[in-house]
């Protein structure tokens, strides 16, 4: 099925491909569609768990979860995560909030690491509630003055594991920095890697409460209705973005409905994905 593709600056190209098997022509597509605007929606996917790691095995390494993240509920494999508000015994967690701060994932790991592709997988959406919210970390010469950006070419964001609500006790994994002002490998068009929460990021060379500003500065430029695409899941949605050009977050989460995503990434492979867009 062709593509269907909607003209708004953040709003992602959608596709209806058959969810048994992406031809070449569709995964060249899909990474395009991702690596010019972040994200891909597709549609009417049905997927199990497995079905899912097939979807991101085809993008690069499919990454085997830290076990000390604090996500609920990890596959025995700790490749596939559920997000869910709905308890084992069926009944909704009302207070489930999901990650509700906005934030890039992987950005624990130094790069080339970090360059992985989370794939999010709807099995029960909410109705009216529990959007994934993404701000398009592209084109950072039209977001900020020249001099501001002057001033974040020489920076860098310092991530230190043990600092973030994802762990729930203390990590092994060591401190790493990244620059605030990066080139895609693939795109090669430059982007913003300021990743969050506000208050978790330190930048280099600054004090806590220097850096929480200067997050939040940036934060609150690349949050800006305009520059963020709302996703409003339907069941059998596959939603796929580069972690390195698009903040996201979850929306308001319905206490009253269940909401159940299956969530896998990939470590993407800059080779493979070049010779896919070849
Ligand atoms: O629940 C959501 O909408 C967002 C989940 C999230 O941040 C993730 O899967 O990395
Ligand atoms: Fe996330």
């Amino acid at each position: 099925m062709n593509p269907e593709y909607r003209k708004t600056k953040a709003s992602p190209v959608t596709f209806k491909p058959n969810h048994k098997q992406f031809s070449q022509k569709t995964l060249k597509n899909i990474a395009t569609t991702i690596c010019n605007h972040g994200y891909a929606i597709l549609k009417n996917q049905n997927l199990s768990p497995d079905g899912l790691l097939n979807v991101a095995k085809q993008f690069g390494e499919v990454v085997t979860f830290d076990p000390t993240l604090s996500f609920a509920n990890q596959s025995s494999d700790k490749k596939i995560l559920t997000i869910s508000n709905v308890a084992s015994d069926g009944k909704l967690i009302k207070n489930f909030k999901g990650a509700d701060r906005w934030h890039t994932d992987n950005d624990f790991y130094p790069s080339p690491r970090n360059h992985a592709w989370t794939f999010l997988y709807c099995k029960t959406a909410q109705k009216a509630a529990g959007t994934t919210m993404f701000a398009d970390c592209y084109n950072p010469a039209e977001k900020f003055s020249a001099e501001m950006l002057d001033h974040f070419n020489n920076l860098k964001i310092v991530v230190d594991p043990n600092q973030l609500p994802d762990f729930e006790e203390v990590s092994e994994l060591p401190i790493v920095t990244h620059h605030l002002i990066q080139t895609h490998p693939i795109s090669n068009k430059p982007f913003l890697y300021v990743s969050g929460p506000e208050d978790f990021i330190q930048i280099e060379g600054k004090n806590r409460q220097e850096s929480h500003m200067l997050v939040k500065r940036i934060h609150d430029v690349l949050t800006q209705e305009h520059n963020v695409y709302t996703h409003h899941w339907e069941d059998g949605d596959l939603l796929i973005w580069d972690n390195l050009t698009s903040l996201h977050k979850a929306g308001a989460i319905d206490p009253n409905q269940p909401r159940i995503l299956y969530r896998a990434q990939a470590i993407v492979d800059t080779n493979s994905i070049n010779n896919l867009l070849c």
